[in-house]
């Protein structure tokens, strides 16, 4: 008998089965790669083929052996981008290119031939200092600035494309008549048909994968290619090992591990003293990386055509690419600094969105809240228990039959009136929404989806059906922009019956997840809008469902109001779109630690809204864990408790009145920063500048912070090492920087620079250091959600630098619409402390928007004396004397009781 549903996936079972997942031996396109089957020979650029156009340059590379062309097009793009597509120059039929993933048609700067001779091509933007030099053969291109290589593209001659092939039948018919047990090689190869467990992968289109190296010259230390439950800089890769890019619904994920999970962004930075660079592969089918760093070894000269060029650091990391399909289309981000990197991944990908403010704050979820008196009594708890909370979430059970856009008549008779109730505390809620649906013929969605062919197919051309929540399952095609219209329309009032304008949208699911699927998803021969295999675009798939949910939650409103939509999958500009987090953790320790890790990686590869399940989802927390948690999870971007079907219950008010108050002072500590949350994510949308921020980012030139991860930086100002061990009573802070002063965040006490300090630590504490040299603003009171907060009176915590000065600045606007983007409605600040004078001004004369609120408190840290006096200049010109304290133990000074307009220009002289 096959299991219900509810067995499908044992919520009891803790352990992943790792026989459901691939490894690399298991991967028939790593194997053929890995024995560069097809290779043959090299490849050799034809350089009398070039032209030079407006756009790219292009020439023919041709596989000696074989004689297949391939063409190669190289792109200036503006930013100092370079572009490299390789494809074959007369496929069989056209080969995937991943649509929709670059925000707009990258602006190309025209590439010049500047020299070059017979066997070389060199070509150079014109503007910078970077030459992109093409070997002829072997086939090579280096990347060039001021004489020295950067990068060097196939120079370990890894280059490899499958190019697509007529069906050899015969062969095939006699191989089908063999006895399927028996391994044969061309089995092993996987060519045109590849086994795993149960499933056989029929590929119509025969083998198709390609590959490329790439030796980052100098370069030991790498990061990125999220989403893996590994540490922040990526490690080498052993014999039959890789980092994985596959899409994946792993419950219970294993950690330090290289599968792949549930999202893909195949993009990753490497830094070195003095560059940082980027290599972006946009390529959305299974992909796999090899990392290798070789060590230091001597100097080498490289002679490419007339240049001479040093490799003068001679460490260097090879990076090895490889992906079943698609083309070879890789953008290569040349930074220098990592913030250059950081905005030529997003000129490509586009920014954070930016958030509605309620989902800043803290958001209370579990599967599940079983009905309306349930969600009534834990909103209560949160009131009762004076813990500030801004969104309830409702898992799969609240729907009828995990029928999405229904309610469950019984558990949820009346959710307008449900909504209503939490519209009144100033809360929102949230529900889910996944991918598959049920097969129901009285189900409106399915029936509407059925009728217009928006499912995607099997390889037969019926409509695929798969298990999942529901039963049977069809799966939404996504990937066809009228599904996408079709589905954002679900969410408009009238349509979602029960739906309010605080009802927002969590997609989950979505890699997609398919139980008894290979690997518990689709198969790769499914088909797509545009007769499109799934392998083609797997990565993709989820990116695609939370753009419709978004566009949706944004036409709902008329375009008027902000999204707000939670995705576990994502893949390269699922920023674009919301939030993202770390799927099914583990109430374990060894979980806590590796979310910041994993978060990191998520912040430098352009999605900042993100988070870790606090708590852990799997398993009971320990009251101890779970207060470490909270502490955490109040310095991470998404902050939400969530727990499993089958956890004990796990409200903040559960573990007794020390943890209550421990998980309350956790929670409000998040409240007071929002203003600085706020700022930071601005920053990111207009910017793109990471808002976690490991400390090479802010560091770059010291060596000391490129392997940390324990710690990390929230914006440029604060240095946030939460406690990931149980019964810790003392933590070793690594405070970078040899001329930074850096302030406790809860004692004021200054700790110089480049040192590691021990810090005590009760339960209560989170290790939390201003920088010297910063201004945070806070909120000096803490309501029962951000809504109660919004006229919430303001405090600067001026963070003295050891030359006695500090600068920060304060985004604000309505928190909910686009009012800002469209008619400029914001405030934009900026705050400064230099020579005794803190000054407000405008950062950004654009903006208008009007506000009542007040800074009312200001505390000056690493204030050497004593001041005489105190007073605030207006300017309408009146002065006036401020009363104020000063510590001298923590060089502190406090002015209190202030009432200095947020909005308006003004200075604080101490003298
Ligand atoms: O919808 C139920 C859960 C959800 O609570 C969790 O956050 C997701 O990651 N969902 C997975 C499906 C069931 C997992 C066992």
């Amino acid at each position: 008998m096959e299991p219900s549903v509810e067995e499908e996936i044992s919520v009891e079972d803790e352990a992943v089965d790792e026989s459901i997942f691939k490894d690399c031996s298991k991967i028939a396109f790593y194997r053929r790669q890995k024995q560069q089957l097809f290779k043959k020979s090299t490849y050799q650029a034809l350089l009398d083929s070039v032209t030079i156009g407006k756009d790219s340059t292009r020439f023919r590379i041709i596989n000696e052996a074989t004689k297949v062309p391939l063409l190669a097009e190289v792109f200036g793009i503006e930013g100092n981008i370079f572009r490299l597509k390789i494809n074959e120059e007369t496929p069989l039929k056209p080969r995937y290119e991943v649509p929709d993933v670059l925000t707009s048609k990258p602006n190309t700067v025209r590439l010049i031939s500047c020299s070059g001779d017979a066997g070389s091509l060199v070509l150079a933007d014109g503007k910078g200092d970077l030459k992109c030099h093409i070997t002829a053969n072997p086939f090579k291109v280096d990347l060039v600035s001021e004489q020295e290589v950067v990068i060097s593209i196939n120079s370990l001659g890894q280059l490899y494309f499958e190019h697509l092939q007529i069906p050899p039948l015969k062969q095939r018919a006699t191989r089908e008549k063999e006895d399927a047990s028996v391994n044969t090689s061309q089995e092993n190869l996987g060519l045109w048909e590849e086994k795993f467990r149960k499933f056989v992968d029929v590929k119509v289109n025969g083998p198709a994968s390609i590959g490329l190296d790439f030796s980052l010259h100098g370069f030991e230390h790498l990061y990125g290619i999220p989403q893996h439950a590994e540490s922040h800089q990526l490690k080498n890769t052993g014999d039959g090992d890789a980092y994985r890019l596959y899409n994946l619904d792993v419950y219970g994920y294993k950690i330090h591990n290289k599968m792949g999970i549930y999202g893909s962004i195949p993009y990753l930075l490497a830094h070195k003293l003095g560059r940082t660079f980027g290599i972006f592969w946009l390529n959305s089918s299974e992909t796999l990386v090899e990392i290798n760093t070789e060590p230091a070894g001597k100097d080498t000269v490289t002679q490419m055509g007339p240049v001479a060029a040093k490799q003068k650091d001679s460490s260097r990391t090879n990076v090895r690419w490889m992906s079943e399909s698609g083309i070879i289309d890789v953008f290569l981000l040349t930074g220098p600094t990592p913030s250059d990197v950081f905005k030529q991944y997003s000129s490509l990908t586009g920014t954070q969105a930016m958030p509605p403010l309620f989902s800043l704050g803290y958001h209370q979820c579990r599967w599940n809240y079983e009905d309306e008196q349930d969600v009534k009594a834990v909103d209560a708890g949160f009131d009762k228990h004076d813990i500030p909370y801004d969104v309830m979430w409702l898992d799969i059970e609240h729907t009828e039959g995990k029928r999405y856009f229904t309610w469950d008549k019984k558990r949820f008779p009346n959710p307008k009136k449900m909504q209503a109730l939490l519209q009144n505390k100033k809360r929102k809620l949230v529900v889910i929404s996944d991918p598959h649906i049920k097969i129901d013929p009285d189900y409106s969605v399915y029936a509407k989806a059925k009728e217009q062919g928006f499912f995607v197919k099997n390889h037969e051309g019926g409509d695929f059906e798969g298990i999942c929540w529901p039963g049977l399952s069809s799966y939404l095609d996504f990937t066809n922009p009228k599904v996408r219209e079709w589905y954002s329309g679900l969410f408009t009032f009238s349509v979602y019956q029960g739906s309010t304008d605080i009802l927002y949208i969590w997609n989950d699911m979505n890699e997609p997840s398919v139980f008894r699927g290979p690997e518990q998803t689709m198969p790769k021969n499914a088909i797509h809008h545009g007769n499109w295999e799934h392998r083609e675009l797997h990565n993709i798939y989820g990116f695609y469902q939370q753009k419709a949910t978004a566009e949706g939650l944004i036409q709902r409103s008329q375009g008027k109001e902000r999204p707000f939509v939670l995705t576990r999958s994502f893949f390269a500009g699922s920023q674009n779109y919301g939030a993202v987090w770390t799927g099914d953790n583990k109430a374990d320790w060894s979980y806590l630690k590796i979310s910041i890790p994993m978060l990191l990686t998520l912040s430098i590869t352009g999605i900042s809204f993100s988070g870790s399940d606090v708590g852990g989802f799997v398993g009971n927390p320990s009251p101890e864990l779970l207060v470490r948690w909270y502490q955490a999870g109040a310095y991470q971007p998404f902050f939400r408790g969530h727990a499993s079907i089958n956890t004990k219950r796990r409200e903040p008010w559960l573990f007794g009145e020390q943890h209550t108050r421990l998980i309350r002072e956790a929670i409000r500590q998040r409240y007071a920063l929002l203003p600085y949350w706020y700022s930071l994510f601005y920053r990111a949308h207009v910017a793109s500048e990471p808002i976690m921020r490991p400390l090479w980012v802010e560091f770059p030139d010291e060596l000391e912070t490129f392997g940390v991860e324990d710690e990390y930086m929230l914006g440029s100002a604060l240095l946030v090492h939460p406690v990931t061990e149980p019964k810790v009573t003392l933590v070793d802070v690594f405070l970078p920087g040899s001329s930074e002063v850096w302030y406790d965040s809860k004692t004021f006490a200054p700790w110089e620079g480049a040192c590691t300090v021990k810090i005590p630590v009760g339960l209560d504490t989170t290790p939390v250091f201003q920088r010297g040299g910063s201004i945070v603003p806070v909120k000096t009171t803490v309501g029962k959600s951000t809504g109660w907060m919004a006229d919430a009176l303001y405090g600067l915590r001026v963070a003295l630098s050891t030359k006695g000065s500090a600068v920060g600045e304060l985004y604000l606007d309505d928190g909910h619409s686009f009012q800002y983007l469209h008619q400029k409605q914001f405030l934009h600040r900026k705050f400064c402390f230099c020579s005794g004078v803190l000054s407000n001004s405008c950062a950004d004369e654009r903006g208008h928007y009007p506000s009542e609120c007040v800074v009312e408190q200001i505390f000056v840290l690493g204030l050497k004396q004593q001041p005489s006096s105190v007073t605030t200049h207006s300017p309408d010109g009146k002065d006036q004397p401020v009363a104020f304290t000063y510590c001298a133990t923590t060089a502190t000074l406090s002015l209190e009781k202030l009432s200095l307009n947020i909005g308006t220009d003004w200075e604080v002289h101490v003298k």
